[in-house]
């Protein structure tokens, strides 16, 4: 019978040794060490034996159980140390591309030039106002000298409201309706910009958009005249573009300035590029906002940002500032 102990004893410490998992080694209880198991088994065959024996061979028994017991528990250790290593490999989370420097983006172009205006205007003195893009007839054109059957206003492609069934609620088709209303709140002398966002029920094309901005400018103090003008379009152009632009007025025609002018401003390779509008404030609009023409004088000038910007940067096409396509919109 001590073979048999013996035998059992080994094969029991083998199936430790091999068991790969705590559920094997589970098995190792119930098969060796449990009453009916290989070892456990022995144990009550004990009686049967010859009594000068039993002592010595229920030793061995107790002695293979104990090895077997410990071999097992050595070997749960193991096990479980393995388990757990696997465990947290598994649950590793990969962190690199949280502490790898973030891509970061940037602002849209024709805000990157808006800011960039605002900047150089307040270096040149300015304050900046705003106002709303959802205006009124009477700040959008009346104020502006352009009564009901002016012809000009068609020349605005206005998108209308319902919102009054007369038509005298629409989007803004430009920035001079903050002219009227900075006139009216603020005491002059006005030194101010108006940047914003404006309307007009235009195709899209290369050098146009249905939605696009525009910069305001407004000056009012006395005796102010087109002189200043220029000189204001002009330390402005070389603040902006760089010292080796110039810049010159043309005759044009505004309802609500008197006289009027385009600007144009000249590249270093003796190039012109039309910019927009200025000139000097009608008396009408002076009177219309509040204030006394006899008392008062001013100019005003507005451009469109977005053609600014396309200019800036050689855009050709004004649409794909607007296409969200992050190839064209990453190499800025
Ligand atoms: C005006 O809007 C006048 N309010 C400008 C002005 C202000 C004149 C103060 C005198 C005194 P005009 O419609 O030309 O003018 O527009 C001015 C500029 O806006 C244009 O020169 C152009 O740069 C830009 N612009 C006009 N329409 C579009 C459009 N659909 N898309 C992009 N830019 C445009």
């Amino acid at each position: 019978m001590i073979e048999e102990v013996r035998h059992a004893h080994e094969a029991a410490l083998e199936q430790v040794a091999t068991a790969l998992t705590l559920a094997d080694l589970r098995a190792v209880d119930s098969e060796v060490l449990a009453k009916s198991g290989t070892l456990g088994s022995l144990k009550s065959r004990l009686g049967s034996l010859a009594i000068e024996h039993r002592k010595t061979v229920g030793q061995a028994i107790n002695q293979a159980i104990e090895a077997v017991e410990s071999a097992a528990d050595e070997r749960r250790r193991e096990l479980s140390a393995a388990a757990l290593q696997g465990r947290i490999a598994a649950e590793r989370l990969d962190l690199t591309e949280i502490t790898a420097r973030p891509r970061r983006g940037h602002e849209h172009l024709a805000i990157q030039a808006w800011e960039r205006l605002e900047d150089v205007f307040v270096g040149l003195g300015f304050q900046i106002a705003e106002g709303p893009e959802l205006e009124t007839d009477f700040y959008n054109f009346e104020a502006l000298n352009m009564p009901r059957s002016h012809p000009a206003r068609s020349g605005f492609d206005t998108l209308f409201t319902d919102y009054n069934e007369d038509g005298t609620v629409l989007l803004r088709t430009h920035t001079s309706p903050v002219q009227i209303r900075v006139m009216q709140t603020v005491e002059p002398p006005i030194y101010m910009i108006m940047p914003g966002r404006v309307f007009r029920r235009d195709t899209p094309d290369a050098t146009h958009m249905p939605v696009f901005h525009q910069l305001e400018g407004l000056v009012i103090d006395r005796s102010i005249t087109m002189a200043h003008l220029a000189g204001t379009i002009d330390a402005f152009t070389k603040a902006f573009f760089g010292g080796d632009f110039t810049s010159r007025l043309r005759p044009n025609y505004f309802p609500f300035t008197e006289p009027s002018a385009e600007f144009d401003i000249q590249r270093p390779d003796g190039t012109w590029i039309e910019l927009g509008g200025c000139g000097m404030v009608h008396p009408n609009v002076l009177s219309a906002a509040g204030l006394d023409p006899e008392e008062w004088s001013g100019f005003a000038f507005g451009f469109g940002i977005d053609r600014m910007a396309r200019e800036r940067h050689g855009v050709d096409d004004i649409r794909d500032m607007y296409s969200n396509d992050v190839r064209f919109i990453k190499q800025f």
